[in-house]
């Protein structure tokens, strides 16, 4: 059998995991006797899109990329190219949410399958700065550039000066300017921040993370999205793992590189993103009322999991011709 057909074989059930696959997997059935050892890797059925909140449209592109022959790396900077250009919501791209004195700065990152990484923070006036990430990762020898200098590259490589903040964004602005309070709003994120995680047909894996960060945050604040191991780690060897929610807290305790290696170590997707989980709700027993994480996170088995402290975290799986929002478990129900 070659690996594609058994990869059309496994294209049954929601997240792609039965137990006989999971079975042939771990090596209990006869059939598993004439299977390559490739095939004995594979539990979900590829390709396979993930990504937090619920934003159908975009896995439903990097479906779409990939189904066209595309790499997990296009099919992740072009979905995650569609929330950015959605003017609607208040988190990522044009429309997002200003800093307290009214700019639009946007964070970025993407890693592919190589391990490469590149990522812009502080980006102001650019539509797309996943595309930005990209070329950072492809056309320097660097992994970050920051603010005017990310601008400016940005125009050098051809994008377009673009006012990020729209009408209703502004009023929102004005409106917050009347009592200033600055208080972190769980799920607030609850459309478009977006977090992608996408492994391919030939298994190769990649990520992207992308938004305007916390609203009102302070002039120059940036967060976990665009920091490689927080807000993003992609190792084609293992998985990958991507965040939302407040990146204080994901900065802090290196999120996602915490669950890749959490899954190196044996783990599955759903134990390695509670464990981390678990460590920010450990250091902040007081404060969790106030702040949520979420964490997806997939390995390369094709497996995922997700997790997140409040109710309200949801993400998306484009997966066996089915994109569909899931609803995770997460910490405080069971507290
Ligand atoms: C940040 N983690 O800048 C981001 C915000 C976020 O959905 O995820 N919003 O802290």
């Amino acid at each position: 059998m070659k690996r594609r057909t058994f990869i059309q074989n496994t294209a049954i059930g929601g997240l792609g995991i039965s137990t006989g696959l999971a079975a042939l997997a771990c090596g209990n059935t006869s059939e598993n006797e004439s299977a390559s050892k490739d095939e004995k890797m594979l539990v979900g059925s590829l390709p396979l899109v993930i990504a937090t909140w619920d934003v159908k449209e975009a896995t439903a592109k990097a479906w779409e990329v990939m189904q066209n022959g595309g790499s997990s790396l296009d099919a992740i900077e072009q979905g995650c190219k569609v929330e950015e250009a959605n003017a609607e919501g208040q988190s990522v791209g044009i429309g997002g949410l200003p800093d307290r004195e009214g700019n639009v700065t946007l964070d970025a990152c993407i890693m592919n399958a190589a391990g490469d990484y590149g990522a812009v923070v502080y980006l102001q006036n650019i539509l797309h700065p996943i595309s930005v990430a990209r070329k950072v990762m492809e056309e320097t020898p660097h992994v970050l550039l920051a603010g005017k200098g990310a601008e400016q590259f940005a125009f050098e490589q051809g994008f377009e000066k673009t006012n990020l903040l729209t009408e209703a964004s502004k009023k929102a602005w004005e409106e917050w300017k009347i009592t200033s309070q600055y208080k972190p709003i769980i799920n607030i994120e609850n459309h478009d921040t977006i977090g992608m995680l996408a492994i391919d047909e030939n298994g190769d894996i990649s990520g992207g993370c992308t938004t305007s960060g916390l609203a009102y945050k302070m002039a120059g604040r940036v967060g976990d999205s665009p920091i490689i191991g927080s807000g993003l780690f992609v190792d084609n060897e293992v998985g990958a793992a991507t965040a939302t929610g407040l990146g204080e807290e994901v900065l802090k305790t290196v999120g996602s590189f915490l669950i890749v290696e959490l899954m190196r170590q044996g783990k599955s997707p759903q134990e390695a993103c509670e464990e981390a989980v678990n460590r920010i709700v450990k250091k902040n027993s007081e404060r969790i009322k106030d702040f949520q994480v979420g964490y997806i996170a997939v390995n390369k088995q094709g497996e995922t999991g997700a997790y997140g402290i409040h109710e309200g975290f949801v993400y998306t799986v484009y997966q066996n011709e089915n994109n569909e929002k899931h609803i995770p478990d997460f910490y405080l129900k069971n507290s």
